[in-house]
């Protein structure tokens, strides 16, 4: 099937959706459920709808956008990412497997295609942890990995709850409601930009993912005492900042002395309080974020940061409490969703690459009720969450193009 993607109409979507946004571009900030994401979100409605597309969303604001196949008791074939965007992000993380997505399905329709199995787009709520401190919140309710029970208990950074937060964007319903059944899909497919450097430094245009890393994120809370930082003399200071500063670096050097390079940690939030100048901090909040391909290996550096901190609470006489947020498993994907992304590339005479995510992804939950696979396409010096987030428009319409030509092998 020779295919034809409208480039132009898709790189007009892509600047458009980033035009909705709470930062001066070239960054985009768009949290789940604020003004910005909204008004994206509503734009997205009328851009499947205007290609034809039947639109619904869930209690928490998944949408799915559906092309209906001749057999409608058929398991559908999906695909899809996450519009959201973490404060001074890019535009391409997750718009370019929404929007890649979409112009998959238009290409499609427009070239007589006619697919037995539905096909649906799928837009995750709030694949970023930003607003509620834990990634994945739609496509974890959607596979049962988060029960509706725990996602009542989130709550933003004012406080607000889960619910109070989507009521108020008018997603009404019920959580319990959520949870899709084991089968609902047949295959799901994410295209994503690679978020690593890989592909660009191999030249290499397409990866096709084999694993998707396990992500724990962790918070710490360290208290001392705080003071004037002229008069407490230093033998009698217990300074929360300092004993923070010896945890990040205890962190890094467990993640660094892994002996594997798919062992990661970073340390992105570091709030000081009182955070004057001239008084010693007292109290410091952690927010640590630990990934591996490995389990057991990534458990190791969890462990490291529960050894560290009893060792340096005695010794800086503070208080050190962890709470974990999430620590999941690891996704290994379907190879015969492999398979199909693979001979897709072959008749499209592309190189690909054979890769790991140590991003997470919401395929990473999404595996846990149907088989996944994610295809990646080079982002510029593997930059990402960052304004400078780069993908070219020639590697992003070869990645719709495998796209379309895989839901077609898959739906057809
Ligand atoms: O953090 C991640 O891996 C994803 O971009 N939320
Ligand atoms: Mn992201
Ligand atoms: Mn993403």
């Amino acid at each position: 099937m020779s295919l034809n993607i409208d480039q132009d109409r898709l790189l007009s979507d892509i600047e458009t959706l980033s035009s909705f946004s709470e930062a001066d571009p070239p960054a985009v900030t768009r949290i789940v459920f604020t003004p910005a994401d909204l008004k994206a979100r509503a734009w997205m409605k009328t851009r499947c709808e205007e290609a034809g597309l039947t639109v619904r969303h869930d209690a928490v604001g998944n949408t799915f956008a559906r092309w209906n196949g001749s057999d409608p008791a058929a398991p559908v074939v999906g695909t899809g990412s996450h519009i959201d965007a973490i404060p001074n992000a890019g535009k391409y993380d997750g718009v370019v497997g929404v929007l890649g997505g979409l112009e998959a399905i238009r290409t499609l329709r427009q070239s007589g295609f006619r697919p037995e199995h539905s096909i649906e787009l799928l837009i995750f709520t709030s694949e970023e942890p930003t607003r509620f401190g834990i990634g994945c919140i739609g496509s974890r309710l959607l596979s049962g990995t988060m029960s509706p029970d725990a996602a009542r208990k989130l709550t933003d950074n004012d406080g607000a709850t889960l619910d109070e937060v989507r009521h108020r964007a008018c997603f009404g319903g019920e959580l319990e409601q959520v949870k899709l059944p084991t089968g609902y899909y047949k295959a799901f497919i994410e295209l994503h930009i690679e978020q690593g450097p890989l592909l660009g430094r191999q030249k290499i245009p397409l990866g096709i993912v084999t694993k998707i890393a396990a992500p724990a994120s962790l918070r710490v809370l360290i208290e001392g005492s705080g003071g004037h930082a002229g008069g407490v003399l230093m033998p009698d200071r217990r300074d929360a900042l300092c004993a923070a500063a010896e945890l990040i670096l205890a962190i890094e050097s467990a993640a660094r002395g892994s002996g594997a390079i798919d062992t990661v940690a970073t340390v992105g939030i570091c709030d000081v309080f009182p955070g004057a100048v001239n008084s010693i901090p007292s109290r410091v909040r952690l927010s640590v974020d630990i990934r591996d391909t490995d389990l057991q290996r990534r458990d190791v550096v969890m462990r490291a940061l529960e050894s560290t901190s009893a060792a340096v609470a005695a010794k800086r006489q503070v208080s050190i409490q962890t709470e974990l947020l999430n620590a999941d498993a690891p996704a290994d994907c379907a190879p015969a969703i492999i398979d199909a992304l693979s001979q897709s590339c072959r008749q499209l005479n592309l190189n690909f690459l054979s890769m790991v995510s140590r991003a997470y992804h919401d395929s990473l939950f999404i595996a846990r009720i149907s088989p996944v696979a994610m295809l990646f396409i080079p982002c510029r010096n593997g930059y990402s969450h960052r304004p400078d987030e780069y993908a070219h428009p020639d590697d992003i319409a070869r990645g719709t193009l495998v796209l379309a030509e895989t839901l077609a092998a898959l739906a057809g």
